[in-house]
């Protein structure tokens, strides 16, 4: 039986019946796609994930890739092999490229909805097969040699790699030290070792195209410090002809070196790797443009979106997992009869306490679906008006304010679910590897780390992506949730519930606003300006990715009960009313349980002191 418990239902109710996609798809630049269609993309995807790629999940942890350090090469395993080729072999990835490229791009929202799938059941298999995808960026940003070269990587499906991170550049991406030298023939040799990189070495493809940061060398005007003087070069690991992609079996001088030991996600290989090392490690310089880490920030928002999306996967199989073991583990008696020794044993869900964790896990993995897809519907968004011709900068705005959002707390809040409430639901059972929750918690961990830590996310979240952007992007936000709060939504049976949701909004403005008057005072043009006051910002960045988060749960939940209530009010069948009802009770459990903490943040928030900054180190 398959690990992963997917729910494509509620998949569609976010879809087409909360975010209306079905006015959208079918028509413009989605004309090829029309909810029949996507519905059956959906259906196909969550069958090829709940088979073919889950079949190998556990089997892959156990056995994972083997390093041969003399040859520097990486043997996968071969159950893994094999769904990773079922996954290629679907062709499903094609809906994430353009028509140029031989695919047929899809609306954002039905790719993150079938990703969902994908990264429940088995994500490494999402991270190997994401090379069409690279494709795209080098597409997009190429001149026509990268052009040429994009179309051999989808052609030929070549593997993809992001290489930014060094020993002494991880969140500071420009402290890299790896320099690029210009090549008469316009190529570049890349000089340096970088870590921690995904896919970066397998046995699953002909050739990995490593798109890599490096600081170009000795050309006037650019190659300077920071993030802005670093550069993207396309460097391969096997050289090829440009104009027919064969492999010339030459090998390119970047080597593996080193396949690291960890605690999750263990198929996924995460590798050293060192260029020009012996043999020059050539590249070519994406769009001949020094533009890197703005071009590199195109892959990144993708893939901020994806660890969100893996994240958001796990934490739903993982209460599905629970739900059902819930449901069979009888344990105790109903604490009505507690003292009643003779009193009949229950199934678990018959105790409060479990319920609780139960609806908690079941709110948090439906609202964080729903926000993931709501940031997608922006990308539908964008698409459309780009393709229209239209201004699209505030449907861009609102998505870049939402990417925080879906990475930081949509990783943070999965991961800490699985474990304090999916795990636990199994009692010690879960601690064991008969189930596979203890698999989700290693594999689930990475999410707050990679693409940026949560504290990364919140300094994004609050300097740039509310400061920068002049809060039009959050002040759109806000209305659309004040205008809720205002509606008759419920008609009476949500009145509680929107109470609340304002009172949450009054502290997530509140606990803004305190921060803004921090940034304010700190600000050294002003004579009465501390700089130390920058403190007291950076003591709340983090706090806000939770706040905003759950504030925009909240209203999300509350959105799909307006709808479930409304549905509730016609003819419904039993599945659909249990459906409807579910939706309801765990969006008003999460009003009543999650939204008042919002209270505690903001006392919190606006008492910031940065004495912590002035404590001495021994002190800790
Ligand atoms: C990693 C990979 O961890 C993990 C798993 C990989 C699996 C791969 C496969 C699956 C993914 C699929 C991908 C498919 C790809 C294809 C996609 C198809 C569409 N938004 O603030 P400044 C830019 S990889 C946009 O001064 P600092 C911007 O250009 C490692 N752009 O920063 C800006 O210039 P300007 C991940 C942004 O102080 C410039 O950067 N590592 C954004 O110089 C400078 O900005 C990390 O994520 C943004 N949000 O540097 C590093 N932010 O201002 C985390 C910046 O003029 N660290 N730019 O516009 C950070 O993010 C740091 O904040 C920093 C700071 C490096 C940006
Ligand atoms: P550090 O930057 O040293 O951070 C240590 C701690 O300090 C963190 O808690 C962090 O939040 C905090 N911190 C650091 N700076 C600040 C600050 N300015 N303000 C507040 N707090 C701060 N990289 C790639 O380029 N490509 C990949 O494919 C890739 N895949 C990865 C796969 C795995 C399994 C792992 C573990 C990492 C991967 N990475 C990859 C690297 C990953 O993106 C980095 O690990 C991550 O960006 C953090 O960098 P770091 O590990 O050096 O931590």
């Amino acid at each position: 039986m398959s690990h992963y418990k997917s729910n494509l239902r509620d998949v569609e109710f976010n879809l087409f019946e909360l975010f209306d996609r079905g006015s959208v798809y079918g028509t413009g630049v989605f004309e090829e796609i029309d909810q029949d269609t996507a519905s059956s993309i959906l259906g196909e995807i969550e069958r090829i994930a709940s088979t073919a790629l889950a079949a190998s999940f556990d089997d892959a942890d156990r056995n994972p890739p083997v390093y041969d350090p003399e040859a520097k090469t990486v043997t996968m395993n071969p159950a893994f092999a094999k769904s990773y080729q079922a996954w290629m072999d679907a062709e499903w990835w094609r809906i994430q490229i353009p028509e140029e490229l031989g695919g047929q791009r899809g609306p954002a929202s039905l790719i993150w909805s079938s990703a969902e799938f994908v990264l429940g059941a088995n994500p490494a298999i999402w991270m190997y097969a994401c090379g069409p995808a690279f494709a795209r960026i080098v597409f997009e940003n190429g001149i026509e040699r990268d052009k040429k070269i994009a179309q051999h990587m989808v052609d030929r499906r070549w593997g993809a790699t992001m290489v930014l991170t060094e020993p002494d550049a991880g969140s500071d991406v420009g402290a890299g030290r790896t320099k690029a030298f210009p090549n008469e023939d316009g190529s570049w040799n890349i000089e340096g070792v970088k870590r921690f990189i995904t896919s970066a070495e397998h046995d699953l493809a002909e050739n990995i195209m490593h798109l890599v940061l490096a600081r170009p060398q000795g050309v006037e005007g650019v190659g300077g410090p920071g993030t802005k003087g670093l550069s993207l070069f396309l460097v391969p690991k096997f050289h090829f002809d440009h104009e027919t992609g064969e492999l010339t079996g030459e090998r390119n001088g970047a080597y593996v070196t080193n396949v690291e030991k960890k605690m999750g996600i263990k198929v996924s290989t995460t590798c050293e790797v060192t260029f020009g090392d012996g043999a020059p490690a050539q590249g070519w310089l994406l769009g001949e443009v020094h533009d890197g880490i703005n071009q590199m920030f195109r892959v990144i928002e993708n893939a901020r979106m994806f660890v969100g999306a893996k994240a958001i996967a796990t934490l739903s199989t993982g209460y599905l997992n629970a739900l059902d073991y819930a449901k069979e583990r009888v344990q105790g008696a109903d604490l009505t009869r507690a003292s009643d020794k003779t009193a009949p044993r229950v199934t678990i869900t018959h105790h409060p306490d479990v319920r609780r964790s139960l609806l908690t896990q079941k709110a948090f993995a439906e609202g964080l679906r729903s926000l993931m897809i709501y940031a997608a519907t922006f990308q539908d968004e964008v698409m459309q008006k780009t393709a229209d011709g239209e201004d699209a900068s505030l449907a861009e705005a609102i998505n870049d304010l939402l990417l925080p959002l879906v990475k930081g707390y949509g990783s943070e809040r999965s991961w800490t679910l699985l474990g304090t409430e999916s795990l636990q639901t199994f009692g010690g059972s879960g601690f064991l590897q008969d189930y596979p929750l203890e698999q989700y918690v290693r594999d689930a961990k990475i999410d707050t780390l990679y693409e940026g830590t949560t504290a990364i996310q919140g300094q994004d979240l609050f300097f740039r992506k509310i400061v920068r952007n002049k809060g039009q992007a959050l002040g759109h936000l806000s209305a659309e949730i004040e205008a809720f709060v205002k509606s008759e939504a419920g008609n009476g049976r949500l009145k509680a519930e929107r109470e609340l949701l304002a009172k949450g909004l009054e502290d997530a403005q509140a606990i803004i606003g305190a921060v803004f008057t921090d940034l304010m005072s700190a600000n050294p043009a002003d004579e009465k300006g501390d700089i130390a006051n920058i403190y007291k910002v950076g003591l709340n960045t983090t706090r806000l990715v939770y706040v905003l988060g759950d504030l925009v749960v909240a209203w999300l939940l509350l959105r799909g009960a307006e709808v479930s209530l409304a549905k509730l009010g016609g003819d419904v069948s039993a599945s659909d009313k249990a459906f409807y009802e579910g939706k309801v009770a765990a969006a008003s459990f999460f009003a009543r349980n999650v939204l008042p903490l919002l209270a505690g943040e903001r006392a919190i928030a606006e008492n910031i002191d940065s004495s912590i900054m002035d404590l001495d180190e021994a002190a800790f």
